[in-house]
């Protein structure tokens, strides 16, 4: 159960950020409309907000969960793949501080939030063009060390491994067809998303809700026949600079 949640708001330079899709630049004002939809989504779900002022430093910064690793019981300040994103993590730091016992991760490291997925008892780390192996096994060394099992699994072609994995809970996992065939994920209950719906493998479970993006709708249909309530959200201005929908939050 979650009770609340770290979000931050774009900033004005957001179509400065770093994208690959090709979608064209982003609506600043449309963002920040979807961006208050997301919240109040949010809210529905039952989290109680932290929201950041926009830093125009970091045009990524609104994808706060890049910027740290949460549990229950403690968090992970992370540390940034892409140098220009390096630093946002330093004010996550600063509102968490008196919120959770902290560790970070440290030079040479670097781990992306987006690459880490908790399903219970098990992590799953992306080694991706942003987590690298350093960063791995710090995070991983924290993590058994509070008795988590920990997995660490290859991501190609894609930016994150919460881009094409995620976990809905009940052994419930969401999954794009490139980590069909790891064993690892062989005990769960397999949502295999379909090329035309890979933006809707970032679906994001919180509390008695499941979270998803407006316009795939058999990605859609097969949470629903799972017995989940859905919210469905308009996400264009953040998928086109590669945010999905839970790089907009931490939550804890
Ligand atoms: C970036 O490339 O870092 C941002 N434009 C998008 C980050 C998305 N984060 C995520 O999926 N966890």
């Amino acid at each position: 159960m979650f009770t609340k949640a770290i979000v931050r708001k774009p900033a004005r330079t957001y179509a400065n950020g770093i994208t690959t899709s090709n979608l064209g630049k982003p609506d600043f004002k449309l963002a920040l409309k979807q961006h208050d939809a997301y919240c109040e989504a949010l809210i529905k779900c039952g989290l109680k907000l932290i929201v950041l002022d926009p830093d125009p430093e970091y045009p990524d910064s609104c994808f706060v969960e890049d910027t740290a690793v949460l549990t229950k019981d403690f968090g992970i300040i992370a540390r940034p793949g892409d140098k220009r994103r390096l630093g946002e993590e330093l004010e996550i730091k600063k509102v968490l501080e008196p919120l959770l016992k902290l560790y970070s991760i440290e030079d040479p490291g670097s781990l992306d939030g987006g690459d880490i997925m908790q399903a219970e008892n098990n992590f799953y780390i992306g080694l991706s063009t942003r987590t690298n192996l350093s960063g791995s096994k710090q995070l991983a060394d924290i993590l058994t060390n509070n008795n988590y099992e920990v997995y660490s699994i290859p991501v190609c072609n894609l930016l994150h491994f919460k881009t094409g994995v995620n976990y809905l809970g009940d052994n419930n996992l969401l999954i794009h067809k490139e980590f069909c065939s790891k064993d690892d994920f062989k005990s769960y209950n397999k949502l295999v998303i379909d090329d035309d719906e890979e933006y809707a493998a970032n679906s994001l479970r919180i509390n008695d809700f499941v979270i998803t993006p407006k316009g795939f709708p058999k990605t859609k249909e097969s949470i629903e026949k799972l017995g989940y309530k859905i919210i469905e959200l308009e996400l264009s201005e953040f998928q086109k600079m590669d945010g999905g929908l839970s790089c907009l939050s931490l939550r804890f």
